[in-house]
């Protein structure tokens, strides 16, 4: 049991994003008093891409009035780029005093980040730099602010030793000079396939460091490929609609299969579809951030990690339900990854279990509904986006070799 107050003040860090958006929302439904900073760049970048959400996603003034309009809570945000602005950022947790700061304010796409040696060095730049400013700013603030972080299942790499894959930390047994067995925990090796998921990687020793020299409070969550688009709290007002991605830089997996057949595009499987995911729903994203704002570490525990997923499944099977339900074609193309062509994936969620989430499982009730969802903006898509074109390495071909020549 936590001897300290509850939380009251959450500072949302990329409060405008695909999680952090719903999340700012949810946290605020509960009473909590969320203030967003987020410098938009992911809308940025969706112009660099020449794509958009699939869903009309309003302004964020806009949204941010509809919110208050709603719930009768206002949600301040301040345009900051948390990477490169230290000063403005420790300006505002001085003035602010959150509680709990969430930090989401990273570039998220794996894709994106292989695209080219600039978006490389963006995306370590922008990344690293974003999550040690917020711990370094912590500090100097000398306030005790409980850290949360959305990490990912990727830094584990998809291969395990046939073992299920425990929350952050792996027990090891050395054997010292004189013959004595010695058990320790470590941080579980990190195996990134790609530059996006190293960011995260590195990111875990930051916390390991701030923490152990200066105790501070951090809960590092690794999440799997989140699927869905609304929670509770987007669908009470058109206008607070959560961003929905399917093109092949920042759609994911099961929500680029739901849009390709909602618009008539064979789904793409990259090559034998063997690779096995983790998997989570995004309402119960919100509600894991939920959890871990309500169960924090205690000053001088570790760094709390905990697996943010509900369930894996390989992207073949996950093909081939969709197909079933909507009569799509399966398309195995070429792919533009390099990462194991087939995996085995055991993921131990016991944390959150034992704090009380109830995982919204991926049965052919809810895929239906979200292909509803799917259907209904399917107008707005561009299939000439669906195609994955970024490559780990210039030997590839990009994923989709050709778009089928009806749908052009
Ligand atoms: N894939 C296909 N066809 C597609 C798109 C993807 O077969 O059209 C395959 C990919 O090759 C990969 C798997 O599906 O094997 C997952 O790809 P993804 O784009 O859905 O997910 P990923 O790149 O791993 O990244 C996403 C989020 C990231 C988060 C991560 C969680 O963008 O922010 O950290 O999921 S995890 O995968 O558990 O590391």
């Amino acid at each position: 049991m936590t001897s300290m107050l509850p939380p009251r003040k959450i500072l949302v860090l990329g409060g405008d994003g695909f999680c952090g958006w719903p999340t700012s929302l949810h946290l605020s439904s509960l009473g909590y008093d969320v203030i967003i900073i987020d410098n938009l760049s992911r809308r940025q970048i969706d112009h660099e891409l020449e794509t958009s959400s699939l869903t009309p996603i309003q302004p964020i003034d806009v949204r941010l009035k509809a919110w208050e309009e709603v719930s009768g809570r206002r949600i301040p945000h301040y345009l900051l780029n948390v990477a490169e602005d230290y000063s403005g950022l420790l300006e505002i947790i001085r003035q602010e005093e959150p509680d709990v700061i969430i930090h989401f304010a990273e570039q998220r796409s794996a894709p994106y980040s292989m695209k080219s040696p600039r978006l490389k060095c963006y995306t370590v730049n922008n990344n690293i730099n974003a999550t040690h400013n917020v711990l370094c700013a912590i500090v100097e603030s000398g306030l005790d602010i409980h850290l949360i972080h959305l990490g990912t299942m990727g830094v584990y790499g998809y291969g395990t030793a046939k073992m299920q894959i425990p929350e952050g930390y792996l027990e090891v047994e050395v054997t010292t000079e004189t013959g004595e067995k010695v058990h320790q925990d470590i941080l579980y090796p990190t195996n990134p396939d790609s530059v996006y998921h190293m960011t995260k990687s590195l990111d875990q020793l930051l916390f390991l460091y701030y923490n152990k020299n200066d105790k501070l409070r951090i809960t590092d969550l690794h999440q799997g490929i989140v699927w869905g688009t609304h929670t509770r709290e987007t669908l009470l007002d058109e206008r607070l609609v959560n961003r929905f991605d399917y093109d092949g830089d920042y759609g994911t997996v099961l929500n680029r299969f739901l849009i390709q057949a909602a618009v008539g595009h064979p789904l793409t499987v990259h090559g034998t579809g063997g690779q096995t995911r983790a998997f989570i729903h995004i309402q119960d994203t919100v509600r894991c951030i939920q959890l871990a704002v309500e169960h924090p570490p205690e000053a001088g525990d570790r760094v709390l990690i905990m697996n943010q997923m509900t369930e894996t499944h390989r992207v073949k099977d996950l093909a081939e339900l969709v197909s079933r339900l909507t009569g799509s074609e399966i398309l195995y193309v070429a792919n533009p990854r390099q990462e194991p062509a087939e995996n085995e994936f055991h993921v131990n969620n016991n944390l959150f279990l034992s704090k009380g989430l109830l995982p919204t499982t991926l049965n052919e009730g809810v895929m239906l509904e979200i292909s509803e969802i799917a259907k209904k903006y399917a107008g707005f898509a561009d299939i000439s986006k669906i195609p994955a074109t970024s490559t780990w390495t210039r030997r590839q071909e990009p994923g989709v070799l050709a778009i089928p020549e009806e749908m052009v």
